[in-house]
């Protein structure tokens, strides 16, 4: 009898459930593609030449292109969005981004890359998405600040899922550079309600599929880095070779402790 009242509890309790609580998963379509729909209603800034004028392979909207720098391939027009000045986070670099339509989301991806190489300390690092049923103008409702990492792999950020349209991207950090801040390309992906065990699972196969070929990407990247530097490294000297072994005596020597502080 107590069962069955406890059940009966459940069951109106998870009747009475905002949509949002069902078991979601995100989808597999960028919505904020420019092939999708999606539009750059504002942004902060972006490079500009020295006549002032702004120049197209660093436009804002080589964000939504769908296209990307991998390895030692650039696009001839699109090397990323690049701004005029560096971020912080009292003035961060922001885009505005709107959907065709409201939805519901739950994952958005950035690729970091862009034409600038790594090292220059450009790509963005610190961000926070928020997002607005209102307009570009706000009020936005923040649903997560992440860090980027600093290496040539899309990254996916999930948070709960959310009613959008329009999207605010910040940046208040970048690697180091008092230069700009940039990035390769910024996806947003629908959150996926569904009952369906089969629908669910084909959405997180889709999804798995896209992950490995980021993966297969970003293995291949990184092949073209190790064979560019295996190509420019100068030789050891013996002082390095030294400093190796003085390295490796310690790894040991701190393996052994470990191996004995487990007996
Ligand atoms: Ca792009």
């Amino acid at each position: 009898m107590r069962t069955a009242m406890i059940v009966t509890v459940a069951l109106i309790l998870s009747a009475a459930l905002p949509a949002w609580a069902a078991p979601t998963v995100a989808g597999t379509t960028n919505l904020v593609a420019a092939e999708n729909g999606g539009e750059i209603e504002a942004f902060s800034s972006q490079a500009l030449d020295e006549h002032g004028q702004p120049i197209d392979e660093w436009s804002v909207t080589n964000l939504i292109d769908g296209k990307h720098v991998v390895g030692s391939h650039t696009p001839a027009d699109s090397y990323g969005w690049r701004t005029k000045t560096a971020p912080s986070p009292e003035d961060p670099a922001w885009v505005v981004f709107r959907l065709p339509e409201r939805r519901l989301i739950s994952r958005v991806v950035v690729d970091p890359v862009t034409d600038d190489p790594e090292w220059l300390g450009r790509w963005a690092r610190n961000i926070r998405v928020s997002v607005s049923t209102d307009g570009a103008d706000g009020p936005f409702k923040r649903v997560g600040s992440y860090v980027v990492v600093r290496r040539a792999i899309k990254q996916s950020f999930d948070f709960t899922p959310v009613e959008a349209e329009w999207i605010k991207l910040e940046i208040t950090s970048n690697w180091g550079s008092d230069h700009s801040v940039g990035m390769g390309e910024f996806e947003v992906y629908e959150a996926i309600i569904g009952d369906d065990h089969l629908d669910q699972l084909i959405t997180r196969l889709d999804s798995l599929l896209d992950d490995l070929k980021r993966y297969r990407d970003s293995q291949r990247y990184q092949d073209i880095q190790e064979s560019t530097e295996e190509v420019t490294a100068t030789p050891d000297t013996p002082a390095d070779a030294e400093e190796d072994a003085a390295e490796t005596d310690q790894e040991e020597a701190a393996e052994e402790e470990q191996g004995e502080a487990e007996e």
